[in-house]
């Protein structure tokens, strides 16, 4: 089979993107699910995260989230997050996937979609131009959206960065913004079921990562068992 990434799924690796609100619990699943892929006699594995995943995309990343671009508004904000993944996509993303590798992603695209679009007003339309001319044909194979009450992931998220330490400019938002993030994430699953699948994030941690496990067994067979499950399943 081959993936939206453009390269053999189930022989070589994927490209699977994580997304969601604030505390849904991406690094942790992503953590587990590395360690799970890493213990199965499938492709070398890389985690990586958005905004960030390499030298010019970390820079730009500290810039977005202490809202410094924030007063230049949502298009301006957008353009930052594209250039970032523009360099992460070129020296990180698709030289791992060339070489067979599964790339893990905490965000991605859809967060552009959610965060700049739904939740922050820029037209639709101008960010799937954006998005076609950044991403091109690297799609992701499969995107989990961790779905959570807002406010039980910003709870877990305040909890997680402890006394004294500020959120940063999105998790300062108010919790309609992180209510229409939500829907957002949903709208994006349910509009290309293809490629996203909905997690309960509210659930315990070993609930999740066994509900991403079924989903990866499912969908992209091979990566968790082996080549010979992906051929059984072609
Ligand atoms: N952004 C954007 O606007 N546009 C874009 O295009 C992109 C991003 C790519 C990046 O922030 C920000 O950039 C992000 C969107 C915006 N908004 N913010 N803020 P980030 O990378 O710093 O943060 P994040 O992506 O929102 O992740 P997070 O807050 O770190 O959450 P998480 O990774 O989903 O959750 P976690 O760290 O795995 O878990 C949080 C805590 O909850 C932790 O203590 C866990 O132990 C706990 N947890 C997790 N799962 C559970 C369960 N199931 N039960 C109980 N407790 C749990």
């Amino acid at each position: 089979m081959i993936g939206r990434s453009g390269k053999r799924v189930g022989q070589g690796g994927a490209f699977i993107t994580f997304e969601g609100g604030e505390g849904a619990g991406k690094s942790t699943q992503i953590a587990r699910l590395a360690a799970r892929l890493r213990g199965a006699p499938s492709a070398p594995v890389v985690t990586t995260r958005e905004p960030g995943g390499s030298a010019k995309a970390e820079a730009i990343r500290e810039a977005l989230l202490a809202g410094t671009v924030k007063r230049h508004g949502p298009f301006a904000e957008a353009l930052l997050f594209s250039a970032a993944r523009i360099d992460h996509l070129d020296t990180l993303i698709r030289p791992a996937l060339a070489r067979g590798e599964t790339v893990l992603c905490d965000r991605f695209s859809d967060s552009t979609r959610a965060y700049q679009g739904a939740a922050g007003g820029l037209d639709p339309a101008l960010l799937s131009t954006l998005e076609r001319v950044v991403v091109g044909d690297t799609k992701p194979d499969l995107t989990l959206i961790l779905d959570l009450d807002p406010a039980v992931g910003l709870a877990r998220a305040k909890a997680r960065a402890g006394e004294g330490e500020a959120a940063d400019r999105f998790e300062a938002e108010a919790l309609g913004f992180h209510t229409r993030l939500r829907q957002a994430f949903l709208a994006i699953a349910a509009a290309e079921p293809e490629r996203c699948v909905v997690i309960d994030a509210g659930l315990s941690l070993d609930a999740v990562e066994e509900a991403i496990a079924a989903v990866l067994a499912a969908r992209l067979p091979g990566l968790l068992s082996g080549p010979e499950a992906a051929d059984d399943a072609a």
